[in-house]
């Protein structure tokens, strides 16, 4: 332990068993402690007498406060001292909770009186790359990246309470649509496991590499709390890791923080002795990145990029080859994905910041601003209108921070190799008095995985930008906040939203190919209206990234799908030709191909799949018959029908299907144009 965060405080030190403890401290004299606390000081450890002094000198007697005589609940009183000692030794400061306690009253003091923790320097719009989606810069920089997709290492923030979104379960487990169910973590999972398996032999390796040409995976890690590592490691568990080997995958545990009841930093209790402590916030995977080692095995394992992310964005990924391109680009040390920002809209901002002293000292960073802190910093140096959208766009000038980040591996391994992966930390209390003096609910410090390029000045930032729909769309708000901030003209970011958002990336990227996509009608449910159709779901294993796409439907001009259709396509599929009017799921086992050829004649039509509203306000039998995703969502989808076309056996490797009620023919047996002859049981129109 270091003992510069004392010496910043004027205190003096000695080093004890526990660690560190204030000599100078008239409770190192247990006379001197309150009589709760005097009356147990039998019962306890050296180490626990330690931090009763620890605590005392900062000013947390009231932890104390009625406690119970030797003998009674002593075990509780050990339990005390154990979450004390863990939420000393855990935070990755100098100093442990005395640290933390310091730091927090500064910081409080702050946030009171409305100090601009951003003084002397002035936002600008920053200058990053822009793209339109399949142009041919997109398409240049996405085939520069796709060679890289091999060397990158993923790593998922997971620790978060989700305490937006209401959902008493991890948000990992959440189905992300449910034509399929699938969940965000099996997605994830699904996607490494597929870049794993396409890329693999096109991974640049220079000569320097001995460790990736013998590395047989990409890996992932998972950032968890104590709300959330038990069920992310038995989802994983029970699903034998969704189909990654267990050893790509490293569960990193962040620990929490002490939760304060006030301005002068006294930490919250939830009973006589148990403490409250809360998450400290994603900046903390860095230093977890640094501490265990991972930063440091990946980069010698040939790891060239690092990828973060967050729990609840289905879009993630398929921009990456992008985002890898633009970074070899432009030497990015960072990139971050933006998007197009509303004001107000709950996301940060990522903002040029310029700063000259009066002796001509020029200092400029490219940082992500938080939204909460935006808008003041924008009245204090800009305009007294702080964060509003630009007239001429009707959006801020803004990019907006949506968290999926690229570093460069080597860089940022060296960054946190000097500053153990430690970011800088904020306060966001929520009073409930003008005077600033009263926390609606305990608060605490947190850090913020963006704020990395704080650490070095010289870091080469940058960030590449897309429309939203092809990249962001999480599910993080509660149906009633979410349909607010739908009325005021933001994104809901709820489970519909995100659902809804799913399925329009697929139908637009089809679109773009030259489909034929007809979109449904926006529907409402829950006060928040979205487009519901048609579902398209490829599951990673036929396509992840835009231009495999194209693959997959080489003649996009013979693909009609009508707005209520639903198709579901899994692994190896072509789309040759289709005009589809209901549901279809075709699903290719590893090693087989499934060519789908129905002719524009023969229209592929069924019952399909319906969206059903469900009545949330209704009690009873509502609260049984539904899950808790329905709830969430306030519809049901109803499989009145759909044709499900899966291999028949592993004899041939390619295969036919040419409308309803028609075996599959192996490709090697079919004969060209004979769709056009087949009858379907469920076609309207007959051929
Ligand atoms: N998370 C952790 O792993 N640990 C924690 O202690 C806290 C969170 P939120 P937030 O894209 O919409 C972020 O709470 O913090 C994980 C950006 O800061 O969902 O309000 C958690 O599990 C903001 O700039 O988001 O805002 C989740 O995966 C903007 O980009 C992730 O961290 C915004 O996200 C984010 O946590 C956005």
């Amino acid at each position: 332990m270091n003992i510069d965060a004392y010496i910043n405080v004027g205190k003096v030190l000695s080093v004890s068993t526990f660690g560190l403890i204030n000599l100078e401290s008239k409770f190192t004299k247990v006379e001197n402690w309150p009589s709760e606390i005097r009356d147990n000081a039998d019962i306890l450890s050296e180490e626990e007498r330690n931090l009763v002094i620890m605590l005392l000198s900062e000013n947390q007697q009231h932890l104390f406060d009625s406690w119970d005589p030797p003998g009674i609940r002593d075990d509780e009183k050990h339990l005390f001292f154990e979450t004390i000692n863990r939420l000393h030794r855990s935070y990755n400061i100098p100093g442990g909770l005395a640290a933390y306690l310091n730091s927090a009253k500064t910081l409080l003091a702050n946030a009171r009186l409305g100090v601009n923790p951003l003084e002397g320097w002035v936002p600008e719009v920053p200058t990053g790359i822009s793209l339109i989606p399949f142009s041919a810069q997109y398409s240049a920089y996405e085939e520069s990246g796709i060679s890289d997709i091999f060397n990158c290492g993923f790593v998922l923030v997971a620790g978060g309470l989700g305490e937006r979104l209401g959902y008493n379960g991890i948000k990992v487990e959440l189905p992300v649509e449910m034509t399929t169910s699938m969940k965000y973590l099996e997605l994830y999972c699904q996607q490494i496991l597929s870049m794993q398996h396409r890329y693999k032999l096109q991974a640049t390796v220079s000569e320097g590499d001995a460790e990736t040409r013998i590395r047989e995976h990409i890996p992932l890690a998972i950032m968890v709390s104590d709300d959330t590592a038990t069920r992310t490691i038995t989802l994983l568990e029970e699903n034998k890791y969704f189909g990654l080997e267990k050893e790509q995958v490293t569960i990193l545990k962040q620990e929490k923080v002490a939760a304060l009841l006030d301005n002068d930093a006294h930490i919250a209790r939830l009973s006589t002795y148990e403490i409250d402590s809360k998450p400290h916030g994603h900046g903390d995977v860095h230093s977890l990145m640094h501490s265990s080692g991972l930063a440091r095995k990946w980069l010698n394992e040939g790891i060239k990029w690092c990828v973060f992310f967050q729990d609840t964005n289905a879009l993630a990924f398929h921009s990456l080859p992008v985002m890898l391109g633009v970074s070899k680009e432009f030497g990015f040390q960072v990139n971050s994905l933006t998007i197009p920002r509303v004001a107000k809209q709950a996301i940060g901002a990522i903002t040029k910041l310029i700063s000259k002293s009066a002796l001509g000292v020029y200092k400029e960073m490219t940082i992500n601003i938080e939204y909460n802190q935006l808008d003041p910093l924008l009245r204090a140096t800009i305009s007294h209108e702080g964060d509003t959208n630009d007239p001429t766009t009707g959006m801020s000038p803004y990019p907006g921070n949506i968290n999926q980040l690229v570093f460069n591996m080597e860089s940022y391994v060296k960054t946190i190799e000097k500053n153990q992966g430690v970011m800088a930390e904020f306060v966001n209390p929520k009073y409930s008095d003008e005077t600033k003096t009263i926390f609606k609910k305990p608060t605490r410090l947190e850090c913020m995985m963006q704020d990395f390029p704080k650490a070095d000045l010289s870091l080469c930032v940058g960030f590449t930008q897309l429309p939203s729909w092809l990249c962001f769309s999480p599910c993080k708000n509660n149906t009633v906040d979410a349909a607010i901030a739908f009325k005021s003209g933001l994104p809901p970011g709820c489970a519909f939203s995100a659902e809804s958002d799913e399925y329009y990336f697929n139908a637009e990227v089809l679109r773009g190919l030259g489909c034929h996509i007809t979109y449904a009608e926006p529907k409402e449910f829950l006060g928040i209206r979205a487009i519901t159709g048609p579902r398209i779901i490829l599951h990673p294993s036929t396509a992840i990234f835009p231009f495999e796409y194209s693959s997959i439907f080489p003649n996009p001009a013979d693909v009609t799908i009508s707005s209520r259709s639903s198709l579901i396509l899994s692994g190896n599929v072509e789309i040759r030709s289709l005009n589809l009017d209901g549901a279809l799921r075709v699903e290719a086992p590893p090693g087989i191909k499934i060519i789908v050829i129905c002719s524009k004649k023969n229209v592929m039509y069924n019952a399909g799949h319906i969206l059903q509203n469900i009545d949330t306000t209704k009690a009873g039998n509502f609260t049984t018959r539904f899950t808790e995703f329905d709830k969430m969502r306030g519809y049901i989808l109803k499989k009145m029908d759909e044709e499900i076309v899966k291999a028949p056996s592993k004899r041939e490797t390619e295969y036919v299907f040419v409308g309803s009620g028609i075996p599959l023919t192996p490709l090697s047996q079919y004969v060209e144009g004979s769709e056009d002859y087949s009858t379907c049981s469920n076609c309207l129109i007959r051929c």
